[in-house]
């Protein structure tokens, strides 16, 4: 079977009548024991510049969940060292030795050869491919403008006030930042789906913290560039937006097939509002930390709430937390592909 006739890929163009398909964002991580287990021996930046280790931890959840798609595994700011701005993950968390302060910092990075430089990605989804042919891959990298918030911001940030505040004071700059940023997610796309990736997924985790104005022109406008020139490709393309709500009239009109809806927003109400696009979405990861019936009882309750499940992708609303049981996500996959 190929992957062209799974469930995943039929249901990202709206046309799947088999079971409903489910992933899991995060579904490679720390809440997984063998992922522990391997992260013991190597540092997670390690992991992601090693393809066999690479392909390991992507299998790992496949085959024990029965997911009906893998994802890569790697970071969105792994395109950062070679951009010129070198992270580290000190305590799990990303760290920026010398975040932009200013227009000078702007000019600091350069554009690389992202088939040289990420060779390594490439590589890795070989593997995973060699390994798991039968599984639909989704390759990934951050929205342009979430990616500029953690080389701003230089780590995490609650609200990124320090990146809202560049994009005002900096506009030109900016806009030099998230073009460059731009290009090379562009060129990292293509070489994922050259190397085998069969669908790709855009985080965009930070745009939704922007206005509605500047969400269309510093994040949808970028992202759409981005799914326009990969459009040639043929593999469905994925936006998840953390905090859609406020700016499905927007995104409904980006060059994409399935859209990611986060947990804040009712799943159908969503659907209604981007009438072509797929949806996938969208459990509270929290609910994941409750009884194993009540995950049952809220994915089933997410489940008979959508009519057209021909266009449902099922996941999470954001990624799975650290802690959450094995048990919970058992309990998800199996109330998942029993529904039809
Ligand atoms: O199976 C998978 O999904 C694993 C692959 C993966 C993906 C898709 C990782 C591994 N990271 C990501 C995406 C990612 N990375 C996002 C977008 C998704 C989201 O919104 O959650 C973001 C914002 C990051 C940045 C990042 N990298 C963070 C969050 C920082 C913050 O703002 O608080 C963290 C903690 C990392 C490190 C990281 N990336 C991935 C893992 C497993 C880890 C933990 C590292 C470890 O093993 O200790």
């Amino acid at each position: 079977m190929g992957v062209e006739n799974s469930n995943f890929i039929k249901a990202c163009y709206g046309k799947n009548d088999g079971q409903i398909p489910v992933w899991v964002m995060r579904q490679a991580g720390r809440y997984l024991p063998d992922y522990r287990a391997v992260r013991k021996k190597v540092s997670f930046l390690e992991l992601c510049r090693t393809p066999d280790l690479i392909a390991e931890v992507v299998r790992q959840p496949v085959e024990k969940f029965g997911l009906d798609a893998a994802i890569l595994f790697s970071d969105i700011l792994t395109i950062l060292e070679p951009l010129g701005a070198p992270v580290t993950f000190p305590e799990g968390g990303p760290h920026i030795e010398t975040p932009i302060a200013g227009p000078d910092d702007v000019d600091r990075l350069a554009d690389f050869d992202v088939d040289k430089e990420l060779s390594f990605v490439a590589e890795g989804i070989k593997k995973i491919k060699a390994i798991l042919p039968d599984t639909p891959l989704i390759g990934f990298a951050g929205s342009p403008f979430t990616v500029a918030c953690y080389l701003i911001e230089g780590q995490g940030s609650k609200n990124f006030d320090k990146a809202k505040a560049f994009l005002h004071r900096y506009p030109a700059a900016s806009w030099q930042l998230i073009n460059l940023v731009t290009e090379v997610t562009t060129r990292y796309l293509a070489m994922q789906v050259k190397a085998g990736a069969d669908a790709v997924q855009i985080f965009d985790s930070w745009g939704g913290i922007l206005s509605k104005e500047d969400y269309k022109e510093w994040s949808a406008r970028p992202v759409n560039s981005i799914f326009e020139h990969i459009e040639e490709l043929s593999v469905p393309r994925i936006l998840f937006v953390n905090n859609l709500a406020p700016y499905t009239d927007i995104v409904g009109r980006i060059a994409c097939e399935v859209i990611g809806v986060d947990y804040r927003m009712d799943l159908v109400q969503a659907a209604e509002a981007m009438p072509d696009k797929a949806v996938q979405g969208n459990l509270d990861p929290s609910v994941l930390h409750g009884a194993p019936e009540h995950v049952v009882e809220e994915t089933q309750r997410i489940l008979d709430s959508v009519k057209d499940h021909n266009r449902l992708i099922f996941n999470l609303g954001h990624g799975i937390q650290p802690k959450t049981p094995v048990e919970s996500v058992e309990a998800l996959v199996e109330t998942v592909h029993n529904y039809r």
